[in-house]
């Protein structure tokens, strides 16, 4: 019997988890309930690996997180109500960051629906708008058609998050499905899926522009890495001498150590707000140009042409106005953009501004050796960056907390190669996301590639049930904990903005994270003294058996918490220390 004729006749639930097989997805993360209990046997009959997580916010992180590494989707699953409402964090995550995810929700039986039925919720209305898209699926047999449609949507135009509402039903009903009804478009596996051209009339323009450019920019955001386009973009850097500053999200766009990295852009500037402030001609990549990149929208220079590469054509001109609008897929537009180019010498301008690049950030770090290389105790964060910067492999990965691990991070740690080395959760900097998401980053990267992960002790107590996965699922990362006491960067910002002394809830407890760290089987090491750092970094590193969790005591001294300027809090106090 050939396979186009043999009939299925399985649940609901066997066929999303047929189909989920299809797609080859990878770890799923979900904590069930009734609704969804075809789908867990058939997962298990089947043996995809699906892993129970503590909270349905942390499965979204991970997934989330999972999907940065891999570019593929993220698939997460939660049951009606309480389940599904708990996704809505993570979801805007990822909706905003543009990172592919398919998220699976369980719902009321329709026979009984809107009877009071237990947990019931208008959860359609609630995860709408959270998401790219909500598929609600009224008909078993529509769910490989419903599945791949997930999947194509997940990973074009600008990737995010869809949810499949699926009621009881739906996924305990059967259906006799032909066998070769279950397959998967191997074009929307994983991002970026359908790749799309600029104008080449626009190319032509912005080709002309750069021409005559004397100190052009590249200007970069989280897009480069949707779109794999880090080759592209460095053989345009290269080739044009250009240097290229990023968003925190666009972190590894090329490698922090590359003599044309100007480090992050925006509010979180070192040295690359000053070359904007120079440039002539901005090129911007894959970047949204929202609060943070812009400066609260006071950075871009008036009457410098900006061209602005984007997948999603109403994107452009949102907030900056364009000269140029390249709406297309980044790789293809840089490279697009180069063929373009005339042959011949540069612009004798551009080697001065491109060869400043490196003794200004060289001059940046010699001003910052007092954090890089502090012995100070309690500890200064730069130190710990710098330690993981000198500990962590070209390969490994950063996850970074919302609050000052993303803060600190984004602006400190070095990649030393092109790609998603760093992991920070701009899309919605919800604090809670570093520990679930260096746990996804772990499963993807696979053991051989180590990720630290750095959350605070804010985020840290929302999410510390999720060691207890970790450990039970093998994801091995390190977890540094900023244990400063405090909801650090709110109590900062109290400090700078209405003086010292002037705190309101954000003081946290004293709270031995290393013990606790223990008492869930993990590893766990306090760190008090700068000196100690290295070591218990090598040794986390080296443990590939459990989660290692460092608590590090940093700084409690408000005045001393931000390492750089904020332009939120008018005053910044005496002993606040810019960067
Ligand atoms: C879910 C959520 N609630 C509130 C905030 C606002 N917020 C930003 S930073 C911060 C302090 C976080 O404290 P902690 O996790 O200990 O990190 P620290 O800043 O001290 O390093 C808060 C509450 C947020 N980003 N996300």
């Amino acid at each position: 019997m050939s396979a186009s004729n043999t009939t299925l006749t399985i649940t609901g639930g066997e066929a999303l988890a047929r189909m989920l097989q299809a797609h080859q997805v990878g770890p799923m993360f979900g904590m069930g309930g009734f609704q969804l209990l075809p789908f867990y046997e058939a997962c298990r009959a089947l043996g995809l690996k699906h892993h129970l997580i503590n909270d349905e916010r942390c499965g979204t992180f991970a997934a989330d997180a999972w999907a940065r590494v891999t570019n593929r989707p993220g698939v997460v699953d939660a049951t009606l109500g309480p389940g599904a409402t708990n996704l809505v964090t993570g979801l805007v995550e990822s909706l905003n960051a543009g990172i592919p995810m398919v998220a699976i929700t369980g719902d009321a039986n329709r026979e009984h629906a809107w009877k009071n039925m237990t947990q019931e919720a208008r959860q359609v209305e609630i995860l709408r708008p959270a998401c790219k898209e909500l598929i609600r699926v009224e008909h078993t047999k529509r769910i490989p058609e419903l599945v791949r449609r997930a999947f194509a949507i997940a990973t074009s135009g600008r990737p995010g998050p869809v949810v499949l509402d699926v009621p009881e039903d739906v996924a305990h009903g059967e259906h006799d499905f032909a066998a070769d009804e279950i397959w998967a478009d191997p074009g929307t596996l994983m991002a970026q899926a359908r790749r799309t051209r600029p104008d080449p009339d626009e190319v032509e323009r912005a080709a002309a522009l750069l021409a005559k450019a004397k100190r052009p920019m590249l200007l970069v955001g989280g897009g480069i890495h949707i779109s794999g386009a880090h080759d592209a973009l460095l053989a345009l850097a290269e080739a044009q001498n250009i240097p290229v500053a990023h968003t925190m999200s666009g972190k590894g766009a090329i490698p922090c150590t590359h003599r044309l990295s100007l480090g992050v852009f925006g509010r979180y500037s070192r040295i690359a707000n000053d070359f904007i402030a120079q440039s002539d001609l901005l090129i911007v990549v894959g970047c949204k140009l929202g609060e943070i990149a812009t400066r609260r929208f006071a950075l871009m220079p008036a009457g410098v042409p900006v061209v602005h590469i984007e997948i999603v054509p109403e994107e452009i001109g949102r907030t900056t106005r364009a000269d140029v609008a390249l709406a297309a897929d980044a790789r293809l537009a840089l490279s697009d953009l180069l063929i373009a180019l005339p042959r011949g010498a540069l612009p004798e301008e551009r080697a001065d501004f491109a060869g400043a690049v490196a003794p200004r950030m060289a001059a940046w770090r010699v001003g910052a050796a007092d954090r890089l290389e502090s012995n100070e105790t309690p500890i200064n964060v730069g130190r710990l960056i710098n330690e993981l910067n000198i500990a962590m492999a070209a390969d490994d990965i950063l996850v970074a907390d919302g609050g000052f691990a993303g803060h600190w991070g984004g602006l400190l740690f070095d990649t030393k190669a092109a790609g998603r080395h760093f992991i920070a959760d701009r899309g919605f900097a919800s604090i809670g996301y570093g520990a679930p998401g260096a746990m996804g980053a772990q499963m993807a990267a696979g053991p051989k590639r180590r990720v630290v992960g750095l959350t605070g002790d804010g985020g840290f107590n929302m999410t510390i049930g999720e060691i207890e996965t970790a450990k039970r699922i093998g994801a091995n990362y390190v977890l540094c904990v900023f244990n400063n006491g405090a909801s650090g960067y709110v109590k900062a910002l109290q400090h700078a903005v209405y003086g010292p002394g002037k705190y309101q809830s954000s003081d946290l407890g004293e709270t031995d994270y290393a013990a606790a760290a223990r008492a869930f089987g993990c590893h766990g090491l306090r760190v008090e003294s700068p000196d100690a750092l290295a070591g218990a970094i090598r040794e986390g590193l080296a443990n590939t058996s459990t989660p290692t969790i460092l608590d590090v005591i940093v700084t409690r001294d408000p005045a001393r918490m931000l390492p750089g300027t904020d332009n939120r809090t008018l005053k910044v106090e005496k002993g606040d220390r810019p960067v």
